[in-house]
């Protein structure tokens, strides 16, 4: 059986760290590096830990020299709210720590996963059903780095035969661990503020409608895609990766069904428009066809796991 040396960037994020503890569940506690800009206690905890900032190509390059990881899980990146308040150093982190990266994997033949996300489509997108080709004109500056880094990922497949995958992840839910700086954070805020307070102010409109996931799927998915044959993956650019798409008005009913106590009021700001510039939902067919994915989670299944898991973690906190 093969080896496998794993090595994650930005694992103290809302995704790292739920991947790098399944990680270390699969493959041993040893095989893990799990790597990020800030110390993380949990990370440090539970395997070993390092810090790594991605833009800093010396270090990227001694780490892989030493650690010499198999599979690299690219997680470093600002989200689409702090990358319109920060473009510049959202382009530094999210597309130029992505090249050092892809060279770093390129140099020990490494294979690598790297994030997109639905901000890779724009306003002239089709909103409905987005198919996995179609309009991209991405209007943010995450957009447009998502964008230009799918591409990259294309130009180090082809010529350098890199084994690079890509998934264009929806808004995540998860309690483990805040995701911060999003435009879709609303849905995971909102379990927090609905146990602690009863009440939640939306910053988006009761209308909007984006696709979303329960961090369960995104873990079992984004392995999934790492496990398949070569062969089967057909899709040069990041996958379109579903499993549903609700309102913010449909978020709320669907808790106030769990929680009849509780109550939404709106105050809009800047993160509408971002919104606004994404699909509301997205076909996912490629994924399904060519490497099986199938979500598991539902909305009452997503709130009552969100509901429990928020008031246990609360509870614990507060001991
Ligand atoms: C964000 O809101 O910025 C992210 C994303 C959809 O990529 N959750």
């Amino acid at each position: 059986m093969k080896t496998h040396k794993i090595l994650l960037t930005g694992a103290g994020g809302q995704i790292g760290i739920e991947l790098t503890a399944r990680l270390r569940e699969k493959y041993g506690r040893d095989a893990v590096l799990a790597t990020d800009v800030q110390v993380s206690p949990v990370l440090e905890a539970d395997g070993p830990f390092e810090l790594l900032n991605v833009t800093d190509g010396a270090a990227l390059e001694a780490l892989f020299a030493r650690f010499k990881p198999t599979q690299v899980y690219h997680l470093a990146s600002l989200l689409s709210a702090t990358s319109e308040r920060k473009p510049q150093l959202a382009w530094e982190v999210n597309v130029n720590g992505l090249l050092l990266v892809l060279e770093a994997c390129k140099v020990h033949r490494a294979r690598l996963f790297w994030p997109s996300s639905i901000a890779v489509f724009g306003p002239n997108t089709p909103r409905i059903m987005t198919p996995q080709r179609t309009v991209i004109d991405p209007s943010t500056i995450y957009g447009i780095g998502k964008l230009t880094g799918e591409r990259w990922c294309a130009y180090y497949k082809a010529k350098h035969g890199l084994d690079v995958r890509s998934l264009r992840y929806p808004g995540l839910i998860s309690y483990a661990a805040f995701p911060g700086g999003g435009t879709t954070d609303y849905a995971v805020d909102i379990f927090f503020q609905a146990v602690q307070q009863g009440t939640y102010t939306c910053y988006l409109g009761p209308d909007t409608a984006l696709p979303m996931m329960y961090m369960d799927d995104a873990i079992r998915g984004t392995l999934e895609l790492m496990e398949a044959p070569v062969d089967a993956l057909k899709t040069e650019e990041g996958y379109n990766f579903a499993a549903l798409s609700f309102t913010p008005a449909e978020l709320a009913r669907a808790i106030q069904a769990q929680m009849p106590g509780f109550a939404m009021d709106y105050r809009l700001d800047e993160r509408q428009a971002i919104a606004d510039s994404w699909p509301a939902s997205i076909d996912d067919r490629e994924a399904r066809s060519e490497w099986g994915w199938k979500p598991k989670f539902d909305l009452p299944a997503i709130v009552s796991t969100m509901l429990e898991g928020v008031s246990r973690k609360l509870a614990a906190e507060a001991r």
